[in-house]
């Protein structure tokens, strides 16, 4: 059984039998949870390690993905189609031309960046992007540029879903290299074609692993299967817009939006079918149900989900020595509940611990990363973007 009990911007989340001794255990944790909130006057530092909040940088239209270059810059994607550095100082660059077919409306536009293995050697990155096909048709797609001081240069699309589909809604898309160098891509059911995310011939609803040219990577789970797409490493997925390689087992580790209820963290493995939309916690938007199983045989159960839904964007484990006491922990962007969700889980990969963390900056969160320092950067959605910076409140640091 699993109890969410919400006091004051905090949410603590612990896993239980229904045995007496465990239902007396957890109205003691209750009871002393109430106790430290009226006891504490900063009630939300409670579990949490002691930190501070502050902005980094502002003035982003809209950022979508980011990461740390070697040098410690940060490079941003803009969802309207442009870059940004943002210096160590945090002073942000003019925006950096990308000249692509976006399709930037609703869910759409630039998504995410990657970064090559190489980078420091190539200065090549890699963007996903809503691509515009006409006649309001648009597919996930995956470029490859090199960045120099001069702008993106040799820019070329290297990977697209194999259909397009109307609207503009749930492209994915999150960039993520594994350890061996090849890309994982994460995409969605384009919301009108949730029965294909079960359908291993199109790319609606999956997870692509492919190499830096764009192929489907060797070793992939369907690459001698003739029916399926070579470059499917895992399916049955709705909108995947986290993802991050575990820092301990190098697995990828995903969140994606569920419907009305029933956002999910899920652990990826190769070939394995995480139930969208025959399985799900949720039901759709106007109250009708989608499906009447939550378990099926074959499918994967998520590691942990969420209900209501708090619109996942953006994925860190965190493994820096800032925070030692949130080593292992996974954080989430909320953009519908607007904070960054903190979440423990045991050996078995159970949670115990949850946190929102950010309440009181009201601010939709769409990506999360770890930096160089150690401290937690945090991407705030809307026009005018900011970069938040998460850091030990202890003094000496
Ligand atoms: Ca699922």
């Amino acid at each position: 059984m699993v109890v969410e009990i919400t006091l004051n911007q905090n949410s603590y989340t612990i896993d239980s039998s229904k045995t007496t001794a465990d239902v007396y255990a957890m109205n003691v944790f209750r009871i002393l949870l109430v106790l430290m909130t009226f006891s504490s006057t900063h009630a939300s530092t409670h579990p949490s390690h002691d930190h501070k909040v502050s902005v980094y940088a502002e003035g982003i239209q809209s950022p979508w993905g980011m990461k740390f270059l070697p040098d410690g810059r940060l490079l941003v994607t803009e969802k309207s189609g442009q870059l940004r550095l943002v210096s160590r100082t945090g002073a942000v660059s003019r925006p950096i031309p990308v000249d692509l077919p976006i399709a930037y409306k609703g869910q759409g536009g630039m998504l995410d960046v990657a970064l090559d293995p190489a980078f420091a050697d190539n200065q090549l990155i890699y963007l996903s992007y809503a691509k515009d096909e006409g006649r309001g048709q648009s597919r996930t797609a995956v470029a490859k540029g090199r960045l120099t001081d001069s702008g993106l240069n040799d820019l070329t699309t290297i990977w697209q879903q194999a259909h397009s589909e109307k609207g503009n809604h749930h492209f994915g898309s999150r960039l993520v290299f594994d350890r061996q160098g090849q890309l994982f891509v994460t995409t969605g059911d384009r919301n009108h074609q949730k029965e294909s995310a079960q359908d291993v011939t199109t790319h609606f609803g999956k997870i692509i692993r492919i190499n830096t040219q764009g192929q489907p990577s060797a070793g992939n789970p369907f690459i001698k299967d003739s029916y399926a797409l070579p470059d499917i490493y895992s399916y049955g997925h709705r909108n995947v817009q986290g993802a991050y390689l575990h820092p301990d087992t190098g697995e990828l580790w995903i969140n994606e939006h569920g419907p009305r209820g029933g956002d999910e963290i899920n652990r990826i493995e190769a070939g394995k079918n995480y139930g969208w939309p025959k399985i799900t916690y949720g039901i759709n938007y106007i109250g009708t149900k989608i499906s009447d199983h939550t378990h099926l045989p074959g499918m994967e159960q998520p590691i942990h989900y969420w209900d209501p839904s708090i619109a996942t964007s953006g994925m860190l484990i965190y493994s820096g020595d800032a925070f030692p006491e949130w080593k292992g922990h996974i954080f989430t962007g909320a953009l519908k509940l607007m904070h960054l969700n903190r979440i423990a889980l045991n050996e078995n990969n159970k949670v115990t611990e949850e946190e929102r963390l950010l309440l009181d900056q009201r601010s939709r969160i769409r990506a999360v990363e770890q930096g160089p320092d150690g401290h937690i950067y945090v991407a705030t959605d809307g026009a005018q973007g900011k970069i938040l910076k998460i850091s030990p409140q202890s003094k000496g640091r």
